[in-house]
């Protein structure tokens, strides 16, 4: 059925030392010619070449063209027969021609906005040329662009230029996911940066001519995050250029191909004006993410597609430990767990489940996942909290030495952490073998001076995974005297078997504990508190993840109590505003405790302990906790709004974004207050797009910001990039009743060029994270969003499977709404001719 398994694995029987290449670009009718240099490792093999939508122009071995018998041509590739093959090296050259401009589905070589791009991980390069498309083949490549654009890019090191033609070599084996081609009007703003052994490197973020202003930001991020790599990881980078590319039509956020980065646009372009405080984040850290992989997936890459964490995993680390560097450690800790539970836990949750190295798969493109990405940095994180900072780098040395120009997996990879550390680290490798989210319970005993935690460990069955062997985690422990002190600080408590004691002696009173320090694992704590002890720990505990963690709960407790009719919580209400006024805290963490869980959030946690979430409820129960938080904590949230303004110029940097925060997570409960006046002040007087767009979300969350939508559409009608938050922000926010229609007219305005996958995801995103609105009852949100998956997908097949994942968490909710779900899944399965893409995640979906 096209599935492919792991298990089947075998090398390739050839290898394949250097590849040649010539383009000559025409939007219609591109030629490419590729020579490649085979030699076989064992007699007897046919060579199979994938290859994909490409016209057969020539084919020639050793200079000689191959007759028809020799060779069989199919749909997915080419194959010659072994007995048309030497015994020896060879060469096979061939030439093909593709349609850029027709290229819809933006992966291989296609056009946006006239600007030839690429995109090849994970299986693009076989549209592009004949190739072994498979990260174990690694090869070094020669490229020859031929085009009228003025800049023609391409990985590795200028080696020559004329007119109409650029030339590009690269030193460094790679496979063929990592190639990139860029030609283009293009203009740059240049730097360089000067490696720690003294080479300098030439940088440039390339865009199209009218963006360049707002190219600064990145270009600094790239000089910190080459910076960055040397200090914590002793990594330099590699080449005389390195080349970044910002790009309107994207699947991803951005792509590490060698030397030659090409982004999203939304993930480069800033300026105080139209970015946000998040997106200067999610640019920095996504720079850092791709600049991090030419070392974690270029220099070192994955020997086949079941390996992809072993890259994606271990950068998704990197990179939020140089943004938590950058920036506040344990605020961005905070947020990352906020998005782990938002994406993965609800992932694992579902049918979708999936180990961080899954064993099969049918299109891979499915695989780029959460659970890959995000808990993949979770699980290495864990072995940096078992080794220790020190043993960690030790081991990532080792790696790195080990394992430099080559294909791994993660065997390599726990292999490397048993040698560096002299440690048994089979039962940790579960965390990459087993899918789902293991559920920590926990009960205490004080006796005589000592303290016990029992703690038991249970995984749910997942899609193929019945059983659920106990695994090794890492439990972050310290313990708060009855004053307020610390008297254990952080102890790793390692749990292996799946029920399990930990005894702490000598101790005068009975602590309260505080449990999985920093999110030591990504597991889901079970612990029967009273509300006092939580408001305790948020206002003693010394761990500012837990301590966040504690107003969390509480908050989410009685989220859940108010669903079905409770007042909001007393002691909740009370211990917030202790932290509202408490100059103490950093702004940006009394920010995230002012936030509450979001809807979603909240109907995960109903979900999980086996009650029927219903939306209109949850959505009922946040509002009025909101109204009470307000009612409850006015004048010092008028107050702190008022000292959190910031009249100077705007800045990025943590410190500023930090207030701007708290400045809009004061605004959006004093809105239940002040009838929207403070918002709607701000949105007229606002100078960034970070307050600009906070004061819009907030009207229309109160139904009153058609005005304001209008003036806003008016201003920023001509970039794109802001016109996709004003799709977003309507929707998401918007009273739900209204989301879904709301969403079928926008659907309609002439801005809706669904063909751009950041404007689908802007309109579908955003009301599929209006909860209530999409999952309103009467199923006019999952009617429309299904009859958009099915029209994006013979378009873009990669797009629309990706964002199916919104029916995912169909088994949370009501038989109604359940049949409903269904029945749109189903509709879509039948839809004849459906992408292999969408057919995959329709039937997983359906369980
Ligand atoms: N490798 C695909 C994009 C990324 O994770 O960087
Ligand atoms: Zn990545």
């Amino acid at each position: 059925d096209g599935t492919t398994y792991l298990s089947d694995y075998r090398p390739y029987p050839f290898t394949l030392s250097t590849v040649s290449l010539t383009f000559r670009l025409a939007p219609r009718a591109t030629r490419v010619t590729a020579r490649l240099a085979l030699s076989p490792r064992a007699a007897g093999a046919a060579l199979h070449l994938d290859g994909e939508e490409l016209k057969l122009i020539s084919l020639a071995l050793d200079g000689a063209a191959l007759a028809p018998a020799d060779y069989r041509l199919t749909e997915t590739g080419l194959t010659i027969h072994p007995a048309a093959l030497p015994e020896g090296p060879f060469t096979l050259e061939t030439e093909v021609e593709i349609a850029p401009e027709t290229n819809t589905a933006l992966e291989g070589l296609y056009m946006s906005k006239g600007m030839y791009c690429t995109q090849c991980e994970a299986e693009g390069f076989r549209k592009i040329t004949f190739y072994p498309d498979r990260p174990d083949v690694m090869a070094r490549f020669h490229v020859r662009i031929e085009g009228e654009a003025p800049v023609l890019l391409s990985n590795g090191n200028p080696v020559g230029a004329g007119d109409g033609w650029a030339e590009w070599d690269d030193p460094w084996p790679k496979p063929a996911y990592l190639f990139a081609l860029v030609a283009g009007e293009l203009v740059a703003t240049q730097g360089s940066f000067t490696t720690m052994s003294g080479r300098k490197a030439d940088l440039n973020v390339w865009v199209r001519p009218g963006d360049e202003d707002r190219t600064d930001y990145a270009l600094g991020a790239i000089q910190r995050s080459m910076k960055w790599d040397e200090e914590a990881f002793g990594r330099e980078y590699d080449l005389d250029v390195f080349n970044l590319v910002a790009v309107d039509d994207f699947n991803m956020g951005a792509m590490e191909n060698k030397g030659l980065n090409i982004f999203n646009s939304k993930l480069v372009l800033a300026s105080p004006e139209t970015a946000t405080d998040l997106d200067y984040e999610r640019i920095e850290g996504v720079i850092g993410h791709e600049y991090f992989h030419n070392w974690t997936g270029d220099r070192i890459t994955c020997r086949d597609w079941f390996q992809l964490c072993l890259k994606e995993g271990l950068t998704v680390f990197r990179d939020q430990s140089f943004t938590s560097d950058m920036r506040l450690g344990a605020v961005k800790r905070i947020e990352d767990v906020i998005a782990l539970r938002a994406r993965q836990f609800r992932e694992d949750a579902g049918p979708l489940a999936h180990p961080p190295r899954p064993d099969h798969y049918r299109e891979i493109n499915n695989f780029y996942t959460s659970t890959v990405y995000e808990k993949g940095a979770e699980v290495v994180r864990m072995l940096q909290t078992l080794l220790g900072p020190d043993g960690f780098r030790a081991a990532m040395d080792l790696y790195f030495a080990r394992h430099d120009g080559q294909a791994c997996t993660i065997e390599d990879w726990i292999t490397v952490f048993e040698d560096a550390s002299g440690r048994d680290l089979g039962q940790f490798k579960r965390w990459y073998t087993d899918a789902g989210t293991p559920h920590l319970t926990v009960t205490e005993t004080f006796e005589n001076g000592t303290y016990t935690l029992e703690f038991t460990q249970d995984t749910k069955p997942t899609p193929g995974q019945a059983e659920k062997p106990p695994r090794l985690i890492p439990i972050a422990v310290g313990l708060i005297g009855p004053n307020g002190d610390e008297v254990v600080p952080t102890r790793v408590l390692e749990m292996t078997e799946a029920r399990q004691s930990f005894a702490f002696e000598g101790l005068g009173a009975k602590p309260v504990p505080s449990i999985l320090r920093g999110f030591s694992a990504p597991v889901v704590l079970e612990r029967q508190t009273s509300p006092a002890e939580q408001a305790f720990l948020l206002a003693n505990d010394t761990d500012p993840f837990n301590r966040w963690e504690a107003g969390r709960s509480l908050a989410r407790e009685t989220l859940i109590a108010m669903t079905t009719g409770a007042a909001p919580d007393a002691e909740y209400l009370d211990a917030v505003g202790g932290l509202i006024a408490d100059e103490a805290a950093d702004p940006a963490f009394r920010a995230l405790v002012l936030r509450l869980p979001s809807e979603d959030e909240i109907a995960q946690a109903i979900a999980a302990s086996g009650k029927v979430a219903d939306p209109d409820a949850i959505h009922a129960a946040r509002t009025a906790l909101m109204q009470a938080l307000a009612a409850r904590h006015e004048a010092t949230l008028a107050a702190t709004y008022e000292a959190c303004a910031q009249p100077g110029a705007y800045r990025p940097e943590a410190a500023d974004a930090g207030r701007r925060s708290l400045r809009l997570a004061c605004l959006a409960l004093l809105g239940t207050r002040d009838g929207g006046a403070r918002a709607a002040a701000l949105f007229d007087n606002a100078t960034n797009m970070t307050e600009s767009l906070g004061a819009l979300g907030l009207l229309v969350a109160q139904g009153k910001g058609e005005a304001a939508l209008a003036r806003f559409r008016a201003r920023w009608q001509d970039n794109a990039l802001v016109m996709d938050k004003w799709f977003t922000t309507q929707l998401a926010l918007c009273p739900p009743a209204e989301a879904a229609d709301r969403a079928a007219r926008l659907a309609e305005d002439p801005l809706f060029t669904w063909k751009n996958p950041n404007r689908f995801r802007a309109l579908m995103g955003g009301l599929s994270a209006n909860h209530a609105g999409f999952h309103r009852a009467d199923g006019a949100g999952y009617r429309f969003y299904a009859d958009w998956l099915i029209r994006l997908d013979p378009v873009n097949p990669q797009t629309a499977a990706r964002m199916s994942t919104a029916f995912e968490t169909r088994a949370r909710y009501d038989a109604g709404r359940q049949a409903k779900i269904r029945a749109e899944l189903e509709r879509i399965a039948a839809v004849e001719g459906l992408s292999r893409d969408l057919s995959e995640m329709t039937a997983r979906l359906l369980g």
